[in-house]
């Protein structure tokens, strides 16, 4: 048996994240963990700047490396989601996969047993393996500065708490779990192929065992101010 934890949309980097205080709880299920899965968004690339990119990356790339490091009895995972998926950090990724023995990443998704690992992203609607690569590149050339209009509407929509409010609206769990499913079935990764975990992340809204067409559908919330973040640990053969 293997002691696995998982967590998702820590954020760091964006001002409407409480990702440092969060650091602690993560360093502690790395501790204690066999495996450990950054299920995406755990960066996010997409409000900062475009000329500091680079250093940036190397940031995220340190931080992956320093934990990695000082937890060698832990394998480290990191999946990617829209506001981390960037050519030029998925060149880091691997280059820091051949020289770190216990760290693996993966743009897309992450088996382990009888549990899938993704982002969660093709949530949002009925989306093939085609769309997401689709949708991923879309999100890479998205521009949005730092100081724009819209990223002050978000961090007002986040103090005020909308943003939880519009999630939970939005992201009914039936149809988050029916948009997965469909996603999951067209790469052979239903329940023919033995999986009966999906853990996700990408909705922000926090959800423990919820079963859906044989499925347990759990989600770990998001490290963004006013809302849920939980680390979920579980048990793997
Ligand atoms: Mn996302």
């Amino acid at each position: 048996m293997k002691r696995i934890s998982v967590v998702s949309d820590l954020h760091i980097f964006c001002s409407r994240s409480n990702w440092e205080t969060k650091l602690y709880a993560v360093d502690e299920a790395i501790q204690s963990s066999d495996i450990f899965v950054f299920n995406g968004d755990t960066f996010d690339f997409h409000w900062v700047e475009e000329k500091s990119n680079e250093q940036v990356f190397q940031k995220a790339i340190d931080f992956l490396k320093t934990l990695a490091e000082k937890y060698p009895h832990c394998h480290i995972h990191l999946n990617l989601g829209n506001h981390d998926h960037r050519r030029e950090f998925c060149q880091l990724l691997s280059k820091l996969e051949k020289d770190v023995p216990n760290f693996s990443w993966h743009p897309y998704y992450l088996r382990v047993g009888k549990i899938v690992f993704l982002h969660g992203d093709v949530s949002i609607r009925k989306m093939s393996h085609s769309q997401l690569t689709k949708y991923r590149n879309r999100w890479e050339r998205k521009p949005l500065r730092k100081n724009s209009f819209v990223n002050q509407i978000y961090d007002v929509a986040v103090s005020m708490r909308t943003h939880v409010a519009i999630s939970h609206i939005y992201f009914r769990h039936r149809r988050t779990a029916r948009n997965l499913l469909w996603y999951l079935n067209e790469l052979e990764l239903g329940t023919d192929a033995g999986i009966s975990e999906v853990y996700f992340g990408h909705t922000h809204v926090p959800l423990r065992n919820f079963r859906y067409k044989g499925i347990t559908f759990h989600n770990t919330g998001t490290a963004y101010k006013g809302m849920k973040l939980r680390i979920l640990r579980t048990l793997v053969l």
